[in-house]
Order: C-alpha cells, then structure tokens, then sequence
C-alpha cells in the first residue's frame, strides 16, 4: 500500500511503474519487520547468505556479478539541457536522447519482479540540510544497503509531504535489467533532479542516495542554492582541555580517507587526553551557519568502505564497525566458521573458503579471495569514535579544509593555502600518482580537483567558481591547507609514518585555525619549521627528516605549474581568471 498521498510522488511511481512493468510494488516504511522479512526472501533467493549468528550477528554476504564489480565512470553522465554546462570533465548526452534510449531498456525490465519504493532522506530528515529522495529499484540488496546507509521508509515521507514544496525530491530509478555491461548506465539529469540507473547491482552505481545523489546531484543543486556537497570525510579532534575542533578533508580515492576519518592518536596523545571523532568518511554538505561558520553534515548514515586492508592495526575502528548487522559485498566466504576474509585483515587466509565469485579458493595460489573492491556496508553509528554530533541536526562547524593526494615527491607533508582564494587554488590542482595496485603505469599525475572529479554535477570550470563565490560570502571561513603522508625516499618507501601519527600534522592544522601555531611563508604557501609539528615519542623521524618533509624543491614546483597550465587549458573560458592569476603568482614566487 502506498505510503503517501503525495500527488507528485504516486503520479511519478504510477509512470515509471507503467514502463518498466512490475509485477507487485511494495512501499519500503523502513520497519524491522519488513527489512527482517527481505532478508528472508533475499536468503531464500540465494541473493545474501547468513554469517555466523555469534561471531558476525545479523551480518550477510553478497556477491555481485562478475562483471560489475564497481564505478563505471565512462559509463556515467551528467544530462544537463546543454553541453556547456556539463563540461569537459564529464559524459554527456542530449537529455531528450538519453530519456529515449533508456525508456527502450526500461521497457518491461521490471517484468516478473516487484518494485520496491523506498523514500530516503540525506542526514536526519528532521534536519533543515536534509533533503528527500525517492528510489525505486528491482533489488532487495538495494533496499537493505539503503536502510544502512540512509534514512528510509515512513519516517521520511512524512516529512517530504509536510515540507514547503512536497514535489522537492530526487527521483531515482534502478533497474538490475540482465547487469549487461554494454547497457551499463549511470545517469543523472541535474535539471529534473532524476538519476536513472540501468544494467548494475553493484553499489556506487545502484545506491543512488550516495555518490549519485549526496554528490553529483546535490553539488548541482548546492551551486544554485548557496551550499557545497563535497568528496570529503569530517572529523572532530577533542584536544585535553575538552574542547572539540573540526575539520573536512578531500582526497582522491587510495589516499587513507576511511583510516584518517577513524583515526588512532598516538600513545603520547592519548595519554594527554586528545581523542578523534569520526562524523563522516565520504561526503560533506556544508553550508553557513548563522554564526558566520562553515558548517557540515554527513549526509549518510553508513560506511560503504574498502574491505582489503582493513585490519586492526591499519583501521580498527572500521573493523569493528562491521562486527555486526553488516552487509559484506565480494569477499571471502570463510566456511570453516561461516565468517568473512579479505586480503590485509590477518596472516591467516581461511583454507576452507570461497573467493569473492563463489569459487572454492586456494589461498596458496597466487590468487585474491576478496576482489580489491570488496565493500562493507555498515551503521555508522556502530563506529566505536562515532561523533555524539554524527545526526546533529545543524552539523559541526569546520575550522579547516584539508586537501590532500600520494605524491612521492612534489608536495610537502603540509601546507596552509594564504587565503581563501589562494585555497581554492589548491584545492583545483589536486592531484595524485597512480600506484601499483592499479592497472597502467606507476608514477603518473592524475588532476583530481577537490577529489569531485568523478562526481561533480556540473562544469569543473563553474565549480571552481562556486567555491571562489562562497568564500564571499563565508564571514568566518576555515583555513585551507594541503596534506601529503606519501612522499618516498630514493628505494621507494614512504618516509612519514602515517595513520595515528597523522595527528602530529592536524594538530598543527588545528593551531594555525586558532591562531595558535607558528608557520613561515614559501613560495607554494605557509609551511610549520620542523619545530613546530611534535616528534614526541615518535623515534621513526628525526628533525631533520621532518625538515625534510617539509622541503619545497622548485625545480619540481615549475614542472607542475607547466602540469596546472596544462590541466586548466582544459576548462576554457570558464576557468576564474582568480586561479589564472594564482598559478601566475605561484610561478612569479618560484623565480
Ligand atoms: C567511494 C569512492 O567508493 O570514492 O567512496 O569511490
Ligand atoms: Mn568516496
């Protein structure tokens, strides 16, 4: 039965039930029961399989198919009414041409299934940042990843139908079809605030309340509303006086987003009383507070992280975050205890397992049990450094931005941008190396702006404008700054310790927001003496190491301002000429 009498919402199920031709449609009210009750069909359908009931409560496997196992980013469109406003960074199609093309594969594709209807809402819908969607699709993985990851069911119509404009939500659309690869789609149509998705089961391309709609959608609809929707995690430091600060920080993906948004403090903070709160891993939406801040939500409510190296030493507060009521996509199926395995979590690969296709797996052979894109999806709320402000309805005010990449050699450990506009520079030349874990060569420059590369809704070019025009209009905004936990020494290995030992680098991040630690200037922006990051119980590095660290070599700095050249030649006409004249100032500082 339908959960509403929202005329907008049951005229758009009635039409997108019409054409894809569902044999039932079932009103997705967000209840224990009827989630318990899905996951009994999806058991019996051999869709999810039951982990062990002591060690793994409530936790499930499922395996996707094989040839659809992540992100298809060629595959991805953002269908606005003109090209120009899409840009050269993204796919485009003409949006009536695209409507056309993928009404023939919607046709019918619901035949034999049931149509689920599942109202979500981004961040706690009682929040006024929160904003509604409405997702139908032909899976239950779908619906119980949903119910994980955002707020679903009664709760959110509710408040969809006595907002200002009960029209206002994203219509999303999933079909799994016959997960056929060629007919792969992943579209979103920023003008009609729609995303459909064809041809997937596999989670970025098929829950469309994460990276669909907290990013693509919603950076589209923050430009035109006066807020940012970010690639960025959001932590809180809690320092010994009791006082929490916090901060957002973007890094392209392989660069220890989830790691630092969970972070460990060293043993020589913990005992002085820091702590580190997580309140988000992936996605920020930030937007002005009445106190003149910049304020952020997590618009998600779990984590659908990495699995592979996820161990206890690398990320122990992920790790037991999944400890229970987890969804576990493509991983090793340990039958000799009916738990789960992954390449990074022990010594110990199971002897009696399944690799991620359901295959009996020999660990002893050379091959990988989990796939590399093996996920977890799991309540953030189960995350033991989970921020008591993780639903605040107002968020946390950020005091820093953190941009980051791997590079082995160009950018120093940190450096504080000099201003705002000097900072969204930064944030444009973002970049890192490929490394050897993927296919391709080793070592190359990948332009990531602000890490939104794949998931901006619009011209990179009018992004970047839109981050020079809110630093206007933000009357007390963060300090921006550049990280880099991955420079290498001659043989290769990564000089910084990273992980809990990150906390040395926010630390100082944190003082500079407050005025409270000393930097002096260079050529690329402000930079901490070597003095001024702790060493304290950390015999790994030497002063001189650190000092190192901090190097800025002008050599390499010309060659990736003849890289910036190059990048921003992409974006034409729209690129703000404040970031032609900050690249120009950056070489007039280089000599
Ligand atoms: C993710 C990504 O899965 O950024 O979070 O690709
Ligand atoms: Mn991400």
């Amino acid at each position: 039965m339908a959960l509403t009498n929202n005329k907008a919402v049951l005229s758009w199920v009635d039409e997108m039930a019409a054409m894809t031709q569902p044999d039932e449609i079932v009103w997705i009210d967000g209840s224990e029961a009827q989630l318990a009750d899905l996951r009994r069909q999806s058991l019996a359908a051999g869709e999810i399989i039951a982990l062990n009931p002591e060690k793994l409560p409530g936790c499930y496997l499922h395996r996707t198919a094989v040839n659809d196992v992540a992100r298809v980013e060629h595959r991805t469109f953002i269908c606005s009414r003109r090209q120009e406003d899409s840009g050269p960074t993204n796919n485009w199609m003409e949006p009536a041409e695209m409507y056309a093309k993928l009404r023939v594969l919607y046709t019918g594709a619901m035949k034999g299934r049931t149509m689920y209807v599942i109202p979500f809402s981004m961040t706690v819908p009682e929040s006024p940042f929160a904003k509604f969607g409405i997702e139908l699709t032909d899976s239950i993985y779908v619906v119980l990843n949903m119910a994980i990851m955002t707020r679903i069911g009664t709760r959110v119509i509710k408040c969809l139908d006595a907002a200002k404009d009960p029209a206002d939500f994203t219509k999303g659309l999933h079909a799994k079809a016959a997960i056929d690869e060629e007919n792969r789609y992943i579209v979103q149509f920023p003008e009609d605030n729609t995303i459909w998705s064809i041809n997937s089961g596999y989670g970025g391309n098929v829950l469309l309340g994460k990276k669909c709609f907290a990013l693509r959608i919603a950076s589209y609809l923050g430009r035109t509303e006066g807020w940012m929707a970010e690639h960025m995690l959001i932590l809180g430091i809690e320092n010994p006086n009791g006082e929490v600060r916090y901060l957002a920080a973007a890094f392209p993906s392989a660069c220890g987003k989830t790691n630092l948004a969970m972070l460990i403090p060293p043993d020589v903070y913990r005992k002085k009383g820091y702590k580190v709160w997580c309140v988000g891993d992936d996605i920020a939406w930030l937007r002005i507070g009445p106190d003149g801040r910049l304020w952020a939500v997590n618009p998600e409510a779990g984590f659908f992280g990495v699995a592979p190296g996820t161990n206890m030493k690398s990320n122990p507060n992920a790790l037991l975050s999944t400890k229970k009521n987890t969804i576990f996509t493509n991983v090793v199926h340990n039958l000799e205890d009916n738990t789960v395995w992954w390449e990074g979590l022990d010594k110990n690969p199971p002897q009696n397992a399944l690799n991620w296709k359901g295959e009996k797996w020999n660990s002893a052979d050379g091959s990988k049990g989990a796939h590399p894109n093996s996920r977890f999806t799991a309540p953030a709320a189960q995350c033991p450094c989970i921020s008591d402000k993780f639903e605040a309805p107002e968020g946390v005010p950020i005091s820093a931005i953190i941009f980051g990449g791997r590079r082995a050699k160009t950018a120093p450990l940190v450096y504080q941008s000099r201003d705002w506009q000097h900072g969204v520079f930064v944030g444009s030349i973002m970049a890192s190396e490929t490394t050897a874990a993927a296919s391709g060569a080793v070592g190359v420059v990948r332009r990531d702006p602000m890490a939104m590369l794949p998931f901006c809704g619009y011209h990179m070019g009018d992004y970047f404008r839109h981050w020079l025009d809110m630093g206007k209009k933000i009357p007390n905004p963060p300090k921006i700054f550049n990280v880099n936990w991955f420079r290498t020494d001659d043989e290769g290995h990564f000089i910084w310790p990273g992980y809990g030992d990150n906390l040395r680098v926010l630390d100082w991040i944190m003082g500079r927001a407050f005025g409270e630690a000393e930097a002096v200037t260079s050529p690329i922006g402000y930079l901490p003496r070597a003095e001024d990051i702790s060493l304290e119980e950390l015999d790994d590095v030497s002063p001189a190491t650190l000092a190192g660290l901090l190097s800025v070599d002008k050599a390499l700095w010309k060659e990736e301002a003849a890289g910036i050249h190059e990048f921003y030649a992409k974006f034409g006409d729209k690129l703000p000429g404040e970031l032609k004249d900050e690249l120009a100032k950056l070489e007039k500082n280089l000599g």
